[in-house]
């Protein structure tokens, strides 16, 4: 018998066949498109509770702002339109601090300290969720965040004003840090706004730059390694309450193994991202030590500007972090 078949033998003991029950079916809207590996990793989580459930909880999902758009996502998890949900947590920030602190530069470099940095900051992260209704399923990091322009990169000066491509608040006020025109484009919409002329720069995973096809407006890439930021997948918590033992205990099971597999999956693109930009014939520069040094920089002004908000529940979260690292 193969391994393979076993999930399912078991989840057949558990659970009767979806056409003798009542089936439970979710929508799940994401902001990104298919290729992007957070996407893989949750169309797995997906089909994995449908497989673990024997058909009796049934996820759909709708990728690339295909259902909902991404800045109404969230509020559509907790209206109920939809009962599941993942986006870029840090898009959060301006509700609370607490969901930013992973995208400052510098702050958590590589996937260790990113790693570090969620063992600290899971439960505060959980709780604010869970009075907005929502509950944290799984939280994943996109690959290292890497710079690209038609033209070399050397220093800060390069940069600045140039139209930077930016997601979020916080990503524009990064933005302005480093002098250049900040401009939000979805990930989806990086194509038109290149060729439109809205944008001339911009930061993403690796990963990100080969979905939206970076060398054909792009030339230059830069990989700092300096910040992971993550994905945040989360259900309605009534939705979720509305379940039976079994169902929510799958749900919960799938996406612990969700929240490893996408972590490992991550480090791998991590390393294939950019490899794949270069087969496509862009440059591949480390960052300079200036360039580097004004980045950290940086980093250091918005860390700094980030513990003015968060007060003493971000000290103690950075303080713990700092003892667990060490
Ligand atoms: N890709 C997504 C989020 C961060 C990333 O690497 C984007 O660019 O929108």
């Amino acid at each position: 018998m193969s391994v393979r078949l076993i999930p399912a033998i078991a989840a057949a003991t558990v659970f009767a066949s979806a056409s003798a029950v009542a089936q439970v079916k979710w929508d799940f809207p994401t902001p990104y498109a298919d290729r992007e590996v957070l996407t893989k990793n949750t169309v797995q989580f997906a089909e994995d509770v449908r497989r673990a459930t024997n058909g009796q909880l049934v996820i759909t999902m709708h990728t690339a702002q295909s259902l909902i758009k991404n800045p109404e996502i969230k509020r559509a998890v907790q209206t109920g339109q939809v009962q599941i949900g993942e986006i870029f947590k840090p898009n959060m920030g301006p509700e609370d601090p607490v969901f930013e602190l992973d995208a400052i530069p510098f702050f958590a470099p590589g996937y260790k300290e990113a790693r570090a940095l969620l063992e600290v900051s899971r439960e505060a992260i959980s709780q604010r969720m869970l009075k907005q209704g929502l509950r944290v399923l799984y939280m994943c990091p996109w690959p290292s965040q890497a710079f690209y322009s038609k033209k070399p990169i050397n220093s800060l000066a390069d940069l600045k004003g140039t139209k930077m491509r930016t997601y979020n608040a916080q990503t524009a006020r990064l933005a302005q840090l480093m002098g250049a025109i900040p401009t939000t484009v979805q990930a989806t919409e990086i194509p038109q706004a290149f060729t439109s002329g809205i944008i001339d720069t911009m930061f993403t995973a690796a990963g990100t730059g080969v979905t939206t096809k970076a060398w054909d407006y792009t030339r230059y890439v830069y990989d700092t390694q300096a910040w992971v930021p993550k994905n945040i997948a989360f259900v309605n918590e009534k939705a979720f309450q509305a379940l039976s033992e079994p169902l929510k205990k799958a749900v919960l099971e799938q996406a612990a193994i969700a929240e490893k597999r996408g972590w490992d999956m991550s480090e791998a693109e991590n390393i294939a991202g950019p490899k794949q930009l270069v087969q496509n014939g862009m440059t591949l520069g480390p960052i300079t030590p200036q360039f580097s040094a004004e980045l950290k920089k940086i980093g250091e002004q918005m860390l700094e500007d980030w513990l003015k908000k968060a007060g003493p529940e971000g000290k103690k979260i950075t303080d713990a972090y700092y003892t667990l690292i060490k």
